[in-house]
């Protein structure tokens, strides 16, 4: 960097105010950013340094919004929804804030006075990555619809030192090494040091002369807040993601043992702090671990709702005392899953030790606030926590959580006799293993959420009619569904400029990005020779950059006119990886053993599979190694190469999701039905004119009698069959398949290498027991699963059919938007309404 031009191939004046329109004044202003917030040596202006000004440029506006929109909610005291969430997947920015702010195109070309095209600099950007899965990436785009349709909410979570880690793969399989999102530092997020807040851990309870009772003693946390501004969608809105950091003070830090060189101990609370926030989601195989998770789970908790009530307060001056039953028409918490249930009893203890209310008029204000979103009804999900370390860390929330299932036993009694025999099911406190008393924190969220939702029409169904079903004859009206959504933001217009482009083109308007249910206007051109021809030239560009993803991330060289099949997701048991893996393998058998002539008949497919394994996770971590084993044998293999290849995406992610999706043409959602309880990548891939093979499970339902049956590839059991079907095999009722039992025995005559796979493929052996006798009914869905595939390979040879598939999907998706979604969230749940700024 020269002076104050940054290298620029133009000359550059750097200045301080921040611009939209003009491209020249832009650079200025990056060109300013680059001089003055000096993160790097003046001597250097890469790409890095290009993405970080240009970072803080935009940064710029969205502060400006994000002031504007806080000081409105202020001024008009609206109702204001506040998202709890352990997790946040936000990804890349930069590509989502200037498109939703309107000034990709001012941008592009500021940064060209730099010598940069935008796309390089956009691939600078470290991912932020503060959660595991669908739950975490829910939240983000949740966020993106808040803020586009200018309802006054906030989302409230912790800010990770290391998020979800980024997976390697070596000849072992899936190595995890700890992902530095903040190395060096993140553009985006604000340190509030003006908002900082006291949190408690261990102590015990005291009882003051007046009766009332106060939590005192142990250790005091500070909790500092962070905010990331988000942006709306055409609006100038912008709301806040607040992400806690904790801290310990100077007050903490032994001056005496540090001089006296005892440099451990000077600072022990100062390490535990650090701990806190260190990773998501630690190990929880220990004590250590699990104690460290709630820990996270009350710090979140805490923080949020001190923030909360601060915010009421300083909102109207007169609510210092006395206003507390407004309470409730002026906060919405939403526990995004179990993880954040703390906030329940940390309510009602803010309430009555540090406000005076009693329990009564506290349990009312609370039961109003607070609504809980199921996503989940595997049994190992459901969190139980110990009642003897929640007495231990929380002793005065724990006699809070014993009130709440006393009052609730009682309540039964008297007003739901019929129920009582029921009562075990529904209890908060669950005693039955004296040894090990536990919280079962799902039915601690029931009975104190006045709305409890399921994610999608039949995840719901199970909920009112197996989980929670005891309690719909106590409160019949509490229980809700919301089918999930995504952003089409971020999931088509910013990801797939291509399809976006053609499909404005087609529908005269780009309302769409806003109004997704316009794309059924596309339904009448599924015919149109021409909307084909332009269809599939953008789908064959999306391939070919996916193509060109692959071959930098695994050396794999993939055919872009071949069939692109993906299967992307948390690798787990119940979403089947493993019976696509042996589709594959089955696959590759048949095509060793036909002729030349036969095989010049097959459609030539790419199998790709995403996704990394819970480090933990042992048969997660089989199925890994497998895929990349049987993609080493089947890609080398001169016969059949030309008509299969396998390939493992390494750290798939948001930005990696971003590159795969548009260019797919077949995607995998192969649930044991029943399991999964929304999927929303399924959404995504439908979205972008991509054609699924699913079972009948969570949201593929929905989104199948959107799209039209024609336009799905169904197959496999039905959720209310597998309870039977596990029940046959128990007595020995089940038949395997012979092509079933072929692709097991390819893999165990060590076609793909001599790693031991007996583990997991005896997971799918025997009649029952742990870990045996094919749970998930992987055997049972096999062969429909390959005849499913076998419309697939006869349906792509006629490209015409194909494409009328694919147009119909994009077309059929206009229900999966975040933007409906959250519209009924706020609507039906949480009461509030839009609040443009002006
Ligand atoms: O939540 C998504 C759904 O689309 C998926 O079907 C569902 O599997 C996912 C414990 C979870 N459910 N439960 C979790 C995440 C982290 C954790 O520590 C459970 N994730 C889901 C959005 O509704």
């Amino acid at each position: 960097m020269t002076g104050s031009n940054c290298g620029a191939a133009e000359k550059v004046k750097p200045a301080a105010s921040p611009a939209a329109d003009k491209p020249a004044d832009i650079a200025g202003n990056i060109s300013y950013h680059a001089q003055y917030s000096p993160h790097f040596s003046p001597l250097a202006f890469g790409p890095e340094e290009a993405f970080y000004a240009t970072a803080e440029s935009v940064r710029d506006h969205l502060i400006e919004r994000w002031n504007d929109t806080y000081v409105h909610f202020h001024k008009t005291d609206p109702k204001q929804t506040y998202y709890l969430s352990m997790e946040y997947l936000q990804g890349r920015a930069l590509t989502n804030a200037v498109g939703n702010l309107g000034i990709t195109g001012a941008y592009a070309e500021a940064v060209k006075k730099f010598g940069y095209e935008l796309e390089a600099l956009v691939g600078q950007e470290k991912d932020a990555a503060l959660g595991n899965g669908g739950l975490g990436r829910l939240a983000s785009c949740f966020l993106d619809s808040m803020a586009t349709l200018n309802l006054p909410a906030w989302g409230y979570g912790l800010r990770y030192r290391y998020g979800l880690f980024k997976q390697r793969i070596t000849k072992e399989g899936q190595e995890e090494i700890a992902e530095d999102w903040l190395d060096k530092f993140s553009p985006w997020e604000i340190p509030r040091h003006d908002v900082v807040f006291p949190v408690r851990f261990f102590g015990h309870v005291e009882i003051l002369p007046d009766g009332s009772r106060k939590w005192v003693g142990g250790e005091v946390l500070k909790a500092l807040a962070y905010d990331v501004p988000i942006p709306g969608y055409k609006t100038k809105n912008a709301i806040s993601l607040r992400l806690w950091e904790a801290k310990a003070t100077a007050e903490d830090f032994n001056l005496f043992q540090f001089n006296d060189g005892q440099y451990e101990s000077s600072a022990q609370l100062h390490a535990r702090a650090e701990q806190i926030c260190a990773v998501l989601y630690p190990g929880d195989a220990t004590e250590e671990g699990k104690l460290l998770r709630l820990k996270q789970q009350f710090f979140l908790c805490s923080a949020s709702l001190q923030d909360m009530i601060a915010r009421f307060k300083e909102r109207k001056a007169d609510r210092v005392s006395g206003k507390w039953s407004e309470f409730p028409s002026k906060v919405a918490v939403q526990l995004n899953d179990t993880h954040p249930t703390l906030a329940i009893p940390e309510l009602m203890r803010l309430l009555m030790d540090e406000e005076g209310l009693g329990w009564d008029e506290a349990w009312d204000i609370t039961y109003r606030t607070v609504s809980y979103t199921n996503h989940t009804v595997l049994p190992e999900a459901l969190e139980k926590w110990s009642q003897i370390v929640m007495r231990k860390l929380l002793p005065r929330h724990m006699e809070i959580i014993e009130e709440i299932d006393k009052r609730f036993r009682e309540m039964v009694v008297s007003k739901h006799k019929e129920m009582e025999g029921k009562i075990d099911s529904m209890k908060v406190l669950d005693g039955s293993n004296p040894q090990k008393p536990v919280v079962c924190m799902a039915n601690l969220c029931v009975v104190s959420s006045h709305t409890v939702n399921g994610v999608a029409e039949l995840h719901s169904n199970i909920l009112k009619q197996e989980l929670f079903a005891d309690y719909v004859s106590i409160w019949p009206n509490k229980f809700q569904n919301k089918t999930n959504g995504i952003t089409p933001r971020r999931w088509l217009k910013f990801c797939n400029p291509e399809l976006s482009e053609i499909i404005t083109k087609w529908l005269k308007t780009d309302q769409w990005t806003s109004d997704l249910d316009l794309l059924t206007g596309l339904r009448k051109f599924a015919d149109d020779e021409k909307l084909h021809a332009e269809w599939a030239a953008a789908k064959l560009a999306c391939k070919k950059r996916l193509a060109k993803h692959v071959l930098d991330a695994t050396g794999v060289t993939i055919d872009p006119t071949s069939l692109f099949d993906i299967q992307i997701k948390r690798i787990h048991e119940y979403k089947r990886q493993l019976l696509n893996i042996l589709g594959v393998v089955y696959r590759y058998k048949k095509l060793k053993e036909m002729s030349a002539e036969e095989k010049q008949k097959v459609t030539p497919r790419t199998v790709m599979v995403g996704g990394k394994a819970f480090a933990t996770y042992t048969n997660a971590k089989r199925i890994v190694k497998l895929v990349n084993d049987v993609g080493a044998v089947v890609n080398n293999d001169p016969e059949v190469n030309k008509y299969l290849k396998v390939a493992f995406i390494p750290n798939y992610n948001v930005s990696v999701a971003e590159v795969l999706i548009p260019g797919s043409e077949l995607s995998q959602h192969i649930s044991t039905a029943g399991m999964e309880a929304s999927g929303t990548s399924n959404m995504k891939f439908s979205l972008n004119g991509c054609v699924i093979i699913g079972t009948l499970d969570g949201a593929n339902v929905e989104i199948r009698e959107e799209v039209g049956e024609d336009n799905f590839f169904l197959f496999g059991a039905k959720a209310d069959q597998v309870a039977g079907l596990r029940k046959d095999r128990e007595n020995g009722l089940f038949k395997p398949d012979p092509r079933f039992e072929e692709a097991k025995q390819l893999i165990r005559s060590g076609a793909f290498g001599s790693y031991n796979y007996e583990p997991l493929l005896d997971s799918l052996e025997g009649n029952s027991g742990f870990g045996r006798g094919d749970y998930f009914l992987v055997g049972y869905d096999f062969p429909g699963y390959i005849d499913a595939q076998d419309r697939v390979d006869a349906a792509y040879k006629d490209k015409k059919k194909w494409i009328k598939m694919s147009i119909l999907n994009t077309a059929g998706s206009g229900k999966f938007s975040s933007d409906r979604t959250i519209a009924q969230y706020a609507k039906e749940i949480w009461d509030i309404k839009a609040s443009p700024v002006a």
